[in-house]
């Protein structure tokens, strides 16, 4: 049955510790993918934020709209109603917080239950109504394409290199999904820990073309057990993330410290708090 915490009578509202606590509790499954749904809910977290386009506010984290079609349907968001489904007890013991606040919420809770940095977070997002206007299909990024595309996508939200690079190496956590999104596998040996893998895995293999049905992907030549899309490989191909590959590679802290800082931000984009709040 459900844990505890999720049976117990509603919590305060304000109480963002028992929703941590809530969230936290419903993390681990052995009976899903690699024993943790916390990447899933990384990825439900950057997918509701990862939406902003900076010139003129729109998308971005608060509405929750991808509780909607067309939103939920489109084909980037493919597997992420095992996230919102997931949530829907947290929400139901907390009905107080709101889906847009639940959702960045247990990405960052994910992330810190998976041994990853502290990332600054605080309230403040509201949902929007079933028919709301949402942006086109077509802001999330495309694992077919490169370096040019990263920086369109990811330079329409705000991000420099740097972010770029930070960013991506959320992908050290969980795997893709065939039924999801074509691609399939792991990036690292350790998906549902936290930490730098990902840009050690990128440097220190040989990376070459999967030969099998699917959409091109990579494959480390020696145990062909981990993959790369063509987006990660954008990463060693030009020089300018690939400086921030070799940084955080060697140095796990930097990396931790501009993740945090780059996925705070993410989820904050298009937010509208009120001016003096402090990050809770
Ligand atoms: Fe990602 N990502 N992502 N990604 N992603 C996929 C899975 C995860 C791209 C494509 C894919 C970020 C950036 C990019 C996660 C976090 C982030 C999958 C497989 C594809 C494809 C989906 C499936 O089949 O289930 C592309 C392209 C980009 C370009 O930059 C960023 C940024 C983040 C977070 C900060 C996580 C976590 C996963 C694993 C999900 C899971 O279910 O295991």
């Amino acid at each position: 049955g459900p844990p505890a915490l999720l049976t117990s009578k509603p919590s305060t509202p304000g109480d963002y510790a028992a929703v941590r606590q809530s969230i936290a509790g419903v993390l681990d499954n052995n009976d899903y993918d690699d024993g943790s749904y916390g990447p899933v809910l990384v990825r439900l977290a950057w997918h509701a934020s990862g939406t902003y386009a900076k010139k003129d506010g729109s998308g971005g984290s608060n509405g929750a709209t991808m509780r909607f079609a067309p939103e939920c349907e489109w084909a980037a968001n493919a597997g992420l109603a095992v996230a919102r489904k997931l949530l829907e007890p947290v929400k139901a013991a907390h009905p107080w917080i709101s889906y847009a606040d639940l959702w960045t919420l247990a990405g960052v809770v994910a992330i810190e239950e998976m041994g990853g940095p502290v990332v600054p977070w605080r309230p403040g997002r509201s949902d929007a109504p079933d028919g709301a206007k949402i942006v086109p299909d077509g802001r999330l990024p495309d694992a077919k394409q490169g370096a040019k595309h990263l920086r369109d996508i990811f330079g329409r939200m705000g991000f420099d290199d740097k972010d770029i690079v930070a960013l991506s190496g959320a992908h050290t956590l969980g795997r893709c999904h065939p039924d999801r999104s074509g691609f399939s596998g792991p990036w690292t040996n350790a998906p549902t820990t936290f930490s730098n893998l990902y840009f050690q895995e990128l440097l220190n293999n040989k990376w070459v073309p999967k030969k099998w049905d699917g959409p091109l992907q990579y494959e480390d030549a020696k145990t062909q057990s981990l993959m790369m899309l063509p987006s990660d490989m954008a990463l060693l191909s030009d020089r300018t993330f690939k400086k921030y590959v070799n940084q955080y590679a060697k140095d796990e802290e930097a990396f931790f410290k501009d993740f945090a800082v780059a996925f705070s931000k993410l989820l904050e984009l298009g937010v509208p708090f009120p001016a003096a709040a402090a990050k809770a």
